[in-house]
C-alpha cells in the first residue's frame, strides 16, 4: 500500500477545527486531528509545506519508521505545532491500518481492557450555590464525575466560567480578549466552593477542579492542603507544568491527587514528573502529544510510577481526536478518567463517530480504524476563521497565566 494524497480540512462548525485526510492507492484513506486552538494555521502549514511532500509514496503500515522520520527528521524537535503535526499523521496512519484489517483501533493496541469508559463533565455558575445547582443537574444525567468551577467575587472573568448561557468555548473570533485575575481571591473562595458541594451533594460524586496554571507552588500547596478533606478526584494545573520539580512542594504538603500535561506535546515534558511520582493523572492528549505511537509510550512508563491516564477533551479537540482517545482509554490497563466536553450539534454536521454518552460513561463502537468520518461538503460551509484564545493579567496589569 502507498500514500498517494493527503489533504488539510480546515473548518469552523462554531470553533476551528483542522483535519488530515491521508489517501492510499487501495482507496482507504486516514483521518488524523490537528486542531491547536489559537494556532490552526500554524500546524495546517506545516503539514502542508513541511510533512506531506515527504509522505508521499511512503508504505501506511510502517507507522513507527514514519513516526520518527517526522520526529527525528524534524531536527527542530518538540513544540506544540511540530506535535499536533506529528499526531495528526500517526492518527491517520493508525485509522489506515484499522481499515486495512478490519478491525476498531482498540483491537490494535490490546483489545477491551473494559466495555465502558469513565468521563467526567464541566460544570460552572456564576456563583458557589449556582454551581452546586449544575453539579446537581448532571449527576441527574448521570455523571458520576463532575469539574467544578465558579465565579469568584470582584474578579469579572474567571476561566471555565461562560458569561452568556451558552457554551464555554474560551476562543473568540477577536484579537485576544483580556482578563484580569487575583490569585488570592481565587484561594479564599475555592475551598468554600467544594465544602458546599461536599455539603449538598454528599461523599459520592468524584468532583474536579482545573487551576489552570495559575499557582505558584506554595499557592498550590495551600490550595491543595485546604482542598484535602472534600476529596477531590484530582486538582488539575495547580502549577504552571515547565519547572516540572514545582510540583515537588505541592506534594510535600498535601495528598490531593494531581493531574497535569493538557500543554504538553512529549514525553519529555513529564519525566521528572513521572519518576518522582508528583503527578496522579497525565492529560497529554493524543492530538498534541505525538498521536497513538507516543502516547502507547507515555503510557507505558505512567503505569510503572502508579500514574494514569486522564486525557484532556475539551472542545477544541476534535470528534477524531475524542474517537482515537476513546479507543486508547478502552484498551489500556492505567485509564484513569475522560474529559469529555459534547460538541455542539453543529460540529456534527461536519464530523460523523460512533461513539455515544451513556449514564457517566462514554462507549465506543466497532468499526475499523478510528471510526469517524469527515463530511468535506459540508465542512465547506463552515470557513476558517481566525480566533485567539484569552491573555490574563494580574489587576495591577502585570501579564500573568491564562
Ligand atoms: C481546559 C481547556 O478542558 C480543560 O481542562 O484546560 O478548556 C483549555 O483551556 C482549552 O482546551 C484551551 O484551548
Ligand atoms: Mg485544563
Amino acid at each position: 500500500m502507498k500514500i498517494i494524497k493527503a489533504d488539510i480540512i480546515v473548518c469552523s462548525p462554531g470553533r476551528n477545527f483542522v483535519t488530515l485526510k491521508i489517501y492510499t492507492d487501495q482507496g482507504i484513506y486516514g483521518l488524523g486531528d490537528a486542531t491547536l486552538n489559537g494556532r490552526e494555521k500554524a500546524v495546517a502549514t506545516y503539514l502542508e509545506e513541511y510533512c506531506i511532500p515527504c509522505l508521499i509514496g511512503k508504505d501506511p503500515a510502517n507507522i513507527e519508521d514514519i513516526w520518527h522520520y517526522f520526529y527525528r527528521g524534524a531536527y527542530w524537535k518538540r513544540g506544540p505545532v511540530t506535535m499536533t503535526a506529528i499526531s495528526a499523521i500517526d492518527m491517520a496512519l493508525w485509522d489506515i491500518k484499522g481499515k486495512a484489517l478490519d478491525t476498531p483501533l482498540y483491537n490494535l493496541i490490546g483489545g477491551k481492557s473494559r466495555g465502558k469508559i469513565l468521563v467526567y463533565s464541566h460544570a460552572y455558575g456564576k456563583d458557589i450555590e449556582e454551581t452546586v445547582d449544575v453539579v446537581g443537574r448532571q449527576m441527574e444525567e448521570g455523571f458520576h464525575a463532575i469539574r467544578a468551577q465558579s465565579g469568584i467575587p470582584g474578579i469579572d472573568d474567571v476561566y471555565g466560567v461562560s458569561k452568556a448561557d451558552k457554551p464555554y468555548e474560551p476562543a473568540q473570533r477577536q484579537l485576544p480578549k483580556e482578563s484580569l485575575w487575583e490569585t488570592e481571591k481565587y484561594l479564599n473562595h475555592l475551598p468554600k466552593l467544594f465544602k458546599r458541594l461536599r455539603e449538598v451533594h454528599g461523599d459520592d460524586p468524584h468532583l474536579l477542579h482545573d487551576a489552570h496554571h495559575r499557582c505558584t507552588p506554595v499557592e498550590a500547596s495551600r490550595l491543595a492542603k485546604e482542598l484535602e478533606p472534600y476529596h477531590l478526584f484530582w486538582l488539575e494545573d495547580p502549577v504552571s507544568g515547565e519547572l516540572q520539580e514545582g510540583l515537588r512542594l505541592v506534594r510535600q504538603h498535601s495528598v490531593t491527587p494531581l493531574a497535569i500535561g493538557e500543554v504538553f506535546n512529549s514525553i519529555y515534558d513529564c519525566t521528572t514528573l513521572m519518576t518522582e511520582q508528583l503527578i496522579d493523572y497525565i492529560r497529554m492528549p493524543i492530538v498534541h502529544g505525538g498521536g497513538i505511537s507516543h502516547l502507547l509510550k507515555v503510557a507505558a512508563m505512567a503505569s510503572i510510577y502508579h500514574i494514569k491516564t486522564g486525557f484532556h477533551g475539551a472542545t477544541d479537540l476534535s470528534p477524531v481526536n475524542l474517537a482515537a482517545s476513546l479507543h486508547f482509554d478502552m484498551a489500556i490497563n492505567n485509564f484513569g478518567i475522560q474529559e469529555y466536553m459534547p460538541h455542539q450539534p453543529v460540529v456534527n454536521e461536519v464530523f460523523q463517530s460512533d461513539y455515544y454518552f451513556d449514564k457517566g460513561y462514554m462507549v465506543i463502537g466497532d468499526r475499523p480504524g478510528l471510526g469517524v468520518d469527515i463530511d468535506e461538503k459540508a465542512a465547506k460551509k463552515f470557513p476558517y476563521q481566525r480566533a485567539y484564545l484569552p491573555v490574563n493579567r494580574k489587576m495591577d496589569g502585570t501579564m500573568f497565566h491564562w
